[in-house]
């Protein structure tokens, strides 16, 4: 029988029971789940526990300022696993496919695994098989950590909250996006308890353009697609594009909330290429239409109005599957 745990104070006393804990977010971390993972590591060393952060692949460029290269082992480096594993949290995702190959290798050494997760689970897509703690009320997994750090007892510093406002000010990017809910204003001022530099984290997180990244976004807004009337936008970032520009994908992300800025739009559609046949979609929606769906088509997941996921084919017909998917849902409504 799956167990499903339902309160912070139930997963509190059963982390306490374990000594040999592994704390890992989805591939490409972002503020959330990096912010997250950290919290927890200071809070679990505090209470004397054996506890590693594994991520799959390197932390960009824009979160260097929370040091994660001291505390992360990154598994496409370093694929040497510590020889006993408990307890493995993983923060922000409930989707095992973004955190492979580590997920499997995890896996082989039997650990009991917990998703701590703010997304909805995937209508078709993997369950998370194992326990979970999934609070979809919550704005980003930072609030649910917040909670679970006070339900262990462990009394909150600067590093255990800087990292959390991090989570907490990037999910809701900037305290626009809080779910109708004063809760993560209750956990930043919290949080500010503890000497957090919060200019220098918004800094970090929201102001990091250079001049190449400004002429690479001229450029892509001249390339904008419009479709239904104004409704739908969809834009390519292309290889050769981020090549020329001298840009890596961390530092294009933000290029889907910046056309959601147009008035007009209702839904934003960005591909990235990755690799030559390897697509990233990123979907974003201002809350009429859902756009979960259209990323399930491609084997995506997310929330309603924010998802995305990778297509393995041109370009091209990426666009068109989706495109066709987002114009039936305008126009049928
Ligand atoms: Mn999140």
């Amino acid at each position: 029988m799956k167990q499903t745990i339902t309160q912070t104070q139930e997963l509190a006393d059963l982390i306490i029971r374990y000594d040999h804990i592994v704390l890992t977010t989805h591939r490409q971390c972002d503020g959330d789940g990096l912010g997250c993972e950290l919290a927890l590591y200071y809070a679990l060393k505090k209470m004397g526990k054996s506890v590693k952060v594994i991520n799959v692949d390197g932390t960009p460029k824009k979160y260097k300022f929370l040091e994660p290269d001291l505390h992360i082992q990154y598994f496409d480096k370093n694929p040497e696993l510590p020889p006993q594993i408990e307890l493995v949290l993983v923060f922000d995702t409930n989707d095992e496919r973004i955190i492979e190959p580590l997920f499997s290798a995890l896996k082989s050494k039997d650990p009991l695994i917990f998703f701590i997760d703010h997304h909805p689970l995937l209508q078709n897509g993997p369950r998370p098989e194992t326990e979970s703690y999934i609070d979809m009320s919550a704005a980003s997994t930072g609030e649910i950590v917040f909670e679970l750090i006070q339900k262990l007892g462990v009394s909150f510093d600067s590093q255990i909250a800087t990292a959390l406002y991090t989570s907490v000010t990037f999910d809701t990017q900037m305290y626009r996006f809080i779910r109708n809910s004063p809760r993560p204003h209750l956990v930043a001022a919290e949080l500010l308890r503890h000497s957090v530099n919060t200019e220098e984290v918004h800094r970090h997180l929201f102001s990091h353009q250079t001049i190449k990244k400004i002429a690479f976004i001229s450029k892509i807004f001249s390339q904008i697609d419009y479709f239904a009337d104004g409704k739908l936008a969809f834009v390519a970032l292309t290889l050769e594009d981020m090549n020329y520009f001298g840009l890596d994908f961390d530092e294009v992300r933000d290029v889907t909330d910046q056309i959601m800025t147009i008035d007009s739009i209702e839904i934003a559609l960005v591909i990235r290429q990755d690799k030559p046949n390897i697509m990233k979609v990123s979907l974003r929606s201002k809350g009429v239409y859902e756009v979960l769906s259209a990323a399930e088509k491609i084997g995506g997941g997310g929330h309603w109005y924010a998802s995305g996921g990778t297509y393995v084919g041109p370009l091209e017909d990426a666009k068109k599957i989706l495109i066709n998917h987002l114009q039936n849902q305008i126009s049928n409504r």
